[in-house]
């Protein structure tokens, strides 16, 4: 895990030790360091933006001539990303789930929406099975009702987290079968609906469309971004068009297990200024963690 940026840094701090650092000669160490960021799944403009930002930095502080100088850069590079990850508290989700049961109006609704592929029908599970441990019931509605297989997979998970799905025939209309869950868990007193959706890649315009039409429709409270990590550097443009067109909120960075680069949080973070809530580091329905930027970067930084 995080194997790619965690070099570029140890590299940073070696080049930086070992030269005379006048401007230019700190230039050129920085262009190799964002060259190294993004061969690591940061996208161009982040990497610039990280690299200027240590560089503003670092010709600032005065590295100590002998003694600890790796101590002093750690600390400008933690600060660093620190200032660029976006991190949110599930805790603070659950909360705001709890406060809409007690004033009982309407189930507290979350929108996943995502490519193909990255993992969304195993993340709402995954966040049924969060909730529910917690002591928050919810009903999955299986609006993917376009891939082949889509709609089993969902029932199939959450009959294993064991909560309720709501499904219609493939087909259907998406938002109709939102709606549909919505109005079952009213009527059963369950607090919170995840929407499963379909993530085709080939109708862009479209799916962004339909995506748009179900927040709006369902009323979403919260829109959840699922990206697969190991996407690469387009994942930056994926969160782009995702939240350009229908708005998110939060960000979950599926199969972080075997992310070996590591950048995509901070490519995501940066581009559209969104916070990480959960990272998925497994198959399972308990492989989800809360994401934590001292998690990241301490690990970077090792
Ligand atoms: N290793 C690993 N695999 C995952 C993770 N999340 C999802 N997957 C796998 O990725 C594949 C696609 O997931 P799925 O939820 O169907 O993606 P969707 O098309 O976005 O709904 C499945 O085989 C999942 O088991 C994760 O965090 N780690
Ligand atoms: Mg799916």
């Amino acid at each position: 895990m995080l194997e790619g940026l965690k070099r570029a840094f140890q590299e940073l701090t070696n080049r930086i030790t070992t030269s005379q650092l006048g401007e230019s000669e700190l230039s050129r160490i920085m262009d190799e360091f964002k060259l190294q960021l993004i061969s690591s799944d940061v996208s161009l403009p982040t990497a610039e933006a990280i690299a200027e930002r240590l560089r503003e930095m670092i010709s600032e502080i005065r590295l100590p001539r002998f003694g600890d100088r790796e101590a002093s850069l750690k600390n400008v590079y933690s600060r660093v990303l620190e200032e660029f990850l976006l991190e949110a508290s599930p805790e603070e989700l659950l909360r705001a789930v709890a406060s809409r049961a007690t004033t009982g109006a309407r189930p507290y609704v979350l929108l996943f929406v995502g490519p193909n592929g990255g993992g969304k029908t195993t993340t709402v599970a995954k966040i049924a099975y969060w909730f529910k441990e917690r002591g928050v019931r919810s009903v999955i509605a299986c609006s993917d009702t376009f891939r082949a297989a889509a709609i089993e997979q969902a029932k199939e998970l959450a009959a294993e987290v064991g909560v309720r799905a709501v499904s219609q025939r493939y087909g259907a209309d998406p938002a109709a079968v939102a709606v549909d869950a919505i109005q079952s868990a009213n009527a059963n007193k369950e607090p919170l609906v995840l929407i499963d959706t379909a993530g085709r890649a080939e109708t862009k315009k479209n799916l962004l469309d339909e995506m748009r039409k179900i927040r709006r429709v369902a009323m979403a409270d919260s829109v959840i971004l699922v990206l697969d990590s190991l996407t690469g550097s387009v994942a930056g443009e994926q969160a782009r068009s995702f939240h350009e067109s229908v708005g998110v909120d939060y960000v979950v960075l599926t199969k972080f297990d075997s992310d070996t680069k590591g950048g995509l949080a901070l490519t995501v973070s940066h581009e559209i200024r969104r916070p990480l809530i959960f990272l998925g580091v497994g198959q399972g329905l308990g492989d989800l963690i809360q994401f934590r930027k001292e998690f990241l970067i301490s690990r970077v930084l090792s």
